[in-house]
């Protein structure tokens, strides 16, 4: 059978097994309203974790002259991601368990310039007063098999609706601009299903390269910016220290007249 007629089958099968099953069509007609409630949650949830991270990208700019965050980007995940993830964790078909279970549904990703503000910027975030801290997973410090570094905080936030304050999961997923920039390429490449078993091996194997490689960036990087905040440091203690002598100075002059 051809490859394509093949996927296409196996897509119907998919649709035709989930989608369309009796059980998820009665599913959908009796939660329509809780589903899309939910969702709706979820992206006030999202709103909320974002101007946390807004805010204290914000005061960093005002107090130390640059910014930690290079840039956010969020997500609700897909209705199809989510059957999947029902599917494969057994996960019963009633809101409560989705809630429960799937604790990605709604994802905030934060791109920083530095390794060092990725844990900056985690610990203000769970210092807030409401942040429930859920779990931590640290793929910098321990890189997923892949190469994959990030990381991974799974956070229950408020949201302040009408007569009801109700904690929402998000996941934030905190990461440098290497690591984004290898996580996504990545994750396109995982997709391409088409390649043959050992030609895909040796790309796991350049990519895991590729992985230590962007640590090692993410290294120098790191350590340039703290020479040049020591050498700063530095100059404006001998500025203060000249200031200083020719305050003395002029003083003691005063004191001959
Ligand atoms: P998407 O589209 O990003 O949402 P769980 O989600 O808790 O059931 P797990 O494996 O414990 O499963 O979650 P984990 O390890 O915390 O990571 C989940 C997310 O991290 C993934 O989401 C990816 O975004 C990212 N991730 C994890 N491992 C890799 C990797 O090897 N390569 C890349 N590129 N990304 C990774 P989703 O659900 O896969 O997709």
């Amino acid at each position: 059978m051809a490859i394509d007629k093949f996927f296409e089958q196996t897509t119907q099968q998919f649709v035709r097994d989930n989608i369309l099953s009796d059980d998820f069509l009665d599913f959908m007609r009796e939660n329509r309203l809780p589903f899309d409630t939910l969702m709706a949650y979820y992206r006030c949830a999202i709103m909320e974790i974002e101007t946390k991270f807004r805010v204290l990208n914000e005061q960093f700019g005002l107090r130390y002259d640059r910014n930690p965050i290079e840039s956010i980007k969020t997500r609700i995940k897909s209705m199809d991601s989510i059957i999947k993830k029902m599917r494969n964790k057994k996960i019963p078909m009633n809101m409560q368990a989705i809630e429960e279970n799937i604790r990605d549904i709604a994802g905030v990703r934060v791109i920083c310039s530095f390794e060092e503000d990725i844990y900056m910027l985690a610990e203000c975030l769970l210092e807030q007063d409401h942040i429930v801290l859920i779990e931590r997973k640290d793929y910098i410090k321990n890189p997923k098999p892949s190469g994959y570094r990030s990381l991974h905080l799974i956070v229950e936030v408020p949201i302040f609706l009408k007569n009801e304050k109700r904690y929402m999961k998000v996941e934030v997923q905190l990461r440098t601009i290497a690591m984004d920039f290898w996580a996504s390429l990545e994750h396109k490449l995982r997709y391409k299903k088409n390649i043959p078993d050992d030609e895909a091996e040796i790309l796991a194997k350049e990519l895991i390269e590729c992985a230590d490689t962007s640590a090692e960036l993410d290294r120098r990087m790191g350590e340039i910016r703290n020479r040049i905040a020591e050498s700063e440091l530095a100059h404006k203690e001998n500025k203060s220290t000249i200031g200083t002598v020719l305050l003395k100075h002029r003083l003691n002059e005063n004191d001959g007249k």
